[in-house]
């Protein structure tokens, strides 16, 4: 099963949109293995988002994800990377189809609300960065049966 990195926002946490995010996860079938809430650190910030060091938002960036508490979790499920960006919906909630949470909740780019990992490499790199192993929890759900053709 894969593994992804997902994380409520501070805007999210604010606006009372945890739920919401967990509902969705849940309902799709993916099962959550790991979830807390924290503050990021600037530190964590800057590492989590590396990729951008060099764009003009990065300080923004990092100033909007250490304001406030985030909820973080590990989600696994078949696909669960791509399944996960399609339910969180594109970057700029502007542009987000309705039916994903930045389309449902969403205006600007810069309150984006959720983030998710956008591939297997960055959801190995970002589950590390957040969590221990033995903060992410192994367990069998009975149901699986009814969510996977083969289980
Ligand atoms: P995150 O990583 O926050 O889930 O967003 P995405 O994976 O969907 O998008 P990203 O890495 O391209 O952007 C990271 C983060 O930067 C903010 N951002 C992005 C911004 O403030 N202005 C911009 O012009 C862009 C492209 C939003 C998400």
């Amino acid at each position: 099963m894969e593994r992804t990195f997902v994380m409520v926002k501070p805007d999210g946490v604010q606006r009372g949109l945890i739920g919401e995010a967990v509902r969705r996860i849940e309902r799709k079938g993916l099962k959550i293995v790991a979830m807390k809430m924290m503050k990021i650190e600037k530190e964590l910030a800057e590492n989590h988002y590396a990729e951008h060091k060099e764009k003009p938002f990065f300080s923004a960036l990092v100033s909007y994800i250490t304001s406030g508490p985030v909820v973080a979790m590990v989600v696994e499920g078949r696909n669960a990377v791509k399944v996960v960006r399609t339910l969180v919906g594109a970057t700029n909630p502007a542009e987000a189809n309705p039916g994903t949470i930045r389309g449902d909740f969403g205006l600007d780019v810069g309150r984006n609300i959720i983030h998710a990992s956008d591939s297997i490499e960055s959801a190995e790199r970002e589950i590390n960065l957040f969590f221990t192993s033995s903060e992410i929890v192994e367990y069998d759900r009975s149901i699986d049966g009814w969510i996977y053709e083969d289980i």
